[in-house]
């Protein structure tokens, strides 16, 4: 195990699929992320995807590591890097690297787990590693991500059941990690809004 990770990420990973590295990014990033985002948006006109999984009021914007710095400083964060390579290998790749703006009026996201389309029997070891990094604060009441803690071992939630969750709320600055074999979804609803994160 990599020393730098801090005590309980992973057992917590192994146990409940999930954990949160509190405040673990600089606040001079964020901002840069936060002022490269709001650019991006702009010039390329981004617009809600239109459906019912990327939503009908929120911004995503894909591939952002075409864009060069600051996304290029996400994948490789020294508080981050060594939990997801603790969960998955020092060789694991980057896949993606996208944005999610959550604005009022959104509906909540059917409750998924990340491996649904992989044709792996469940539970299987671990394949992907996903982190959410809070651009804002998530609250409850502005509908932090929702995760059902164990579903990582057991087989994939049913698409859009119904499950006991909980909000990952997390300061600015933080980082929600989990397992892609755990079930969650984006939660924000109408009185909610202004969320936003890199994923
Ligand atoms: O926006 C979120 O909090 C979760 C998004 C998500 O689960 C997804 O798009 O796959």
């Amino acid at each position: 195990m990599d020393e730098t990770v801090p005590e309980g990420h992973l057992a917590r990973m192994k146990r409940v699929g999930f954990t949160i590295a509190e405040k673990a990014i600089e606040s001079d990033l964020i901002e840069a992320l936060n002022d490269a985002l709001a650019r991006l948006e702009r010039d390329l006109g981004a617009k809600p995807a239109m459906n019912g999984f990327e939503g009908h009021h929120t911004v995503r914007i894909y591939n952002l590591l075409a864009h060069g710095a600051p996304f290029d400083a996400v994948p490789v964060h020294a508080a981050i890097l060594p939990i997801v390579e603790g969960v998955l290998d020092a060789g694991c790749l980057v896949s993606s690297l996208s944005s999610i703006a959550i604005d009022p009026g959104e509906r909540a996201q059917p409750i998924h787990s990340d491996d649904q389309i992989i044709p792996l029997a469940k539970p299987h070891a671990p394949v992907i590693c996903n982190t959410m990094w809070a651009l804002t604060d998530f609250t409850e009441e502005n509908g932090a991500t929702r995760l059902v803690p164990g579903t990582h071992l057991k087989p994939s939630p049913e698409y859009g059941g119904q499950y006991e969750t909980i909000p990952a709320e997390m300061p600015k600055g933080s980082v929600l990690i989990w397992m892609e074999r755990c079930g969650m979804a984006g939660a924000r609803t109408a009185a909610a809004g202004g969320a936003r994160a890199s994923r």
